[in-house]
């Protein structure tokens, strides 16, 4: 449709640096060896490529603890290397988002350095700083930090705390200072200014807090409170992300893709960050659908997934979206947990088919789809043995705080085995060699054993791989404008095991259908037993010559009329 801004009709590909290609043999992957595959990236059709971070960086949370916000860690390359990948993409037509994390530095950012150094310093106020309190316990407020314990850390040479949402050794910015935001703006600017296309704003909606800081309700069986409610779209944040977009953004937005990343965000705040009227964010990641497997207790505490919910959400954001805003489409990220082990299937017989149908039902919902490394080869969670395989600072923290409180370790390694971030963390299976291809030392994290039969180069040229799957699937969106901008209307919401749903633009329609389990589905949508089939993941996806639909074990289809 002229006018639709580019990033309707665009596929994002995340690239996980450290776990994507190493050029130089230390095990690490690297800028040169991600450049090494842009050809591969290419072939799959997608047009930005998102690089998680890989700044300077003293590597608490891989990257996620910038040390310096304008150079390379040396372990991923240099700034010359980054220039080459700009290069490297725009020669082939496609463009780079880069990772920006400024709710939080690293502790060994100069900024913080300085900070802590006296109350007097210059950059104190650019963080968080608060005396002990009076009584038994002396942290400011009784925040649990995402990575556990308090989000307070007493600093000796100050003897005050300081505030940290994650680990300890990443501080919170003070967003409420101009000069913080004006030093963050400036710094964007100049990465605008070397070429890279567009941000993703790690945990954005944090920055702004509700003032003043204080307790939060209790956890249950915790000596922590949830303070969430005082960081999670706080009272500036609009503000905050609409300057942001005037100060960075807006002299280049059409050019431009930005994503914010949004942990609780609701449907009522996506309208307002995504409104491109209000100018503050193209689309946000939101949580819904990744929370609906957890139980109370957080994303350890392991809950059965109904599909019925899972439809219930992506229908609820589609129709919430739908005349101002825009979604963002993820099944998972580095973060999460591998799409088919979890909302597929694992089992030999069916991986292919279930990783081929998520792909499908994704990607033709209306909203920009992300794809995460690996996920167009259908690679699957790792079988982590013990938690010496584990990497992930949060794993690592839970697993030592979940054992100080007694609880059974097998069950707790059960919880990581299926919801560990590290499942998206272990190397992109490139061919079937000892190390996958990923590197000729040794991984700093162990690729998965089923590497031998998963990987892109028994992929690339099949054509009933899920890699090619998924390159129709992004040449669709790029060819129908149906898929980038049709209506959404969901079917069938009861249904505990068939996904369904149209898309309608112009007097063209899409009936996409997919049946979640092995036990074959029969389904009776009057008026699409004749249609076309455009896609499907049978190698014999024909119509129906009935007026039900016959679907097969973790069948998908994608049918057209008009
Ligand atoms: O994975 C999570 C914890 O279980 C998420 O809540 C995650 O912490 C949240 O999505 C924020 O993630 C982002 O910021 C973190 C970083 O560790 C993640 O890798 C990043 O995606 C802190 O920068």
């Amino acid at each position: 449709m002229p006018g639709a801004p580019w990033w309707t009709s665009a596929v994002v590909y995340q690239v996980y640096p450290r776990s994507f290609a190493d050029s130089d043999g230390d095990g690490i992957g690297d800028i040169p060896g991600l450049i090494s595959k842009l050809d591969y990236l290419h072939r799959l059709g997608v047009d930005v490529v998102w690089v998680s971070p890989f700044y300077r960086s003293p590597m608490d949370d891989n990257g996620y603890d910038i040390s310096d916000y304008q150079d390379v860690d040396p372990m991923f390359g240099t700034l010359a290397d980054i220039d080459e990948l700009i290069t490297g993409l725009h020669a082939r037509d496609m463009k780079l988002m880069i990772d920006v994390v400024v709710n939080h530095t690293s502790d060994e950012h100069p900024w913080f350095v300085q900070s802590r150094a006296s109350k007097d310093n210059p950059k104190r106020d650019w963080y968080w700083w608060a005396p002990a309190r009076e009584g038994v316990t002396k942290e400011p407020t009784n925040w649990i930090a995402a990575f556990q314990g308090s989000v307070w850390e007493l600093d000796a040479a100050t003897d005050e705390y300081y505030l940290h949402l994650f680990s300890r050794k990443q501080p919170d910015l003070n967003w409420e200072n101009p000069d913080v935001r004006e030093a963050i703006y400036q710094m964007l600017r100049w990465w605008l200014e070397r070429g890279v296309d567009g941000f993703r704003m790690d945990v954005i909606n944090y920055i702004s807090k509700v003032l003043p800081l204080a307790d939060g309700p209790p956890i249950l069986n915790s000596p922590y409170g949830d303070g969430s409610a005082f960081y999670w779209c706080g009272p500036r944040i609009h503000e905050f992300l609409h300057e942001l977009h005037t100060e960075v953004i807006a002299p280049d937005h059409r050019r431009l893709i930005t994503v914010g990343e949004m942990p609780g965000v609701t449907i009522k705040d996506a309208q307002r960050f995504t409104d491109p009227a209000r100018g503050e964010v193209d689309m946000v990641f939101q949580f819904e659908h990744v929370g609906l497997d957890h139980g109370p207790g957080g994303r350890y505490d392991l809950a059965p997934l109904r599909l019925t919910d899972l439809k219930r959400s992506f229908g609820r954001w589609q129709e919430g979206l739908a005349t101002a805003g825009w979604n963002s489409l993820y099944w998972n990220n580095h973060d999460q947990p591998r799409a088919v082990s979890r909302y597929g299937t694992d089992d030999p017989e069916y991986r292919v088919r279930s990783a081929k149908l998520l792909g499908t039902v994704l990607h033709l919902h209306r909203g920009t789809p992300y794809v995460y490394q690996g996920e167009e080869l259908g690679m699957t969670n790792h079988p982590f043995c013990g938690i010496d395989d584990f990497r992930d600072l949060e794993s690592l923290n839970y697993f030592a705080a979940a054992s100080a409180a007694g609880h059974d370790p097998a069950e707790v390694l059960a919880a990581l085995r299926a919801q560990g971030r590290d499942n998206g963390r272990t190397p992109v299976q490139w061919d079937a060699s000892e190390q996958a291809g990923f590197t000729t030392g040794t991984p700093w994290i162990a690729v998965n054993p089923n590497h031998a039969e998963i990987n892109a180069a028994a992929q690339v040229d099949d054509p009933d791989s899920v890699f090619t799957h998924y390159r129709r699937l992004v040449s669709l969106r790029h060819e129908s404008p149906v898929v980038a901008l049709g209506d959404f209307t969901m079917l069938l919401a009861d249904d505990e095991q068939v996904y369904a749903f149209t898309r309608r633009f112009e007097g063209t329609e899409l009936l996409v259908i997919a049946n979640f389990g092995v036990t074959e589905q029969r389904v009776d949508l009057p008026g699409w037993s004749d249609a076309e089939t455009v896609l499907g993941n049978y190698p014999d996806s024909a119509p129906d010559a009935q007026p039900v639909l016959t679907l097969r074990a973790w069948e998908a289809r994608i049918l057209r009329r008009g």
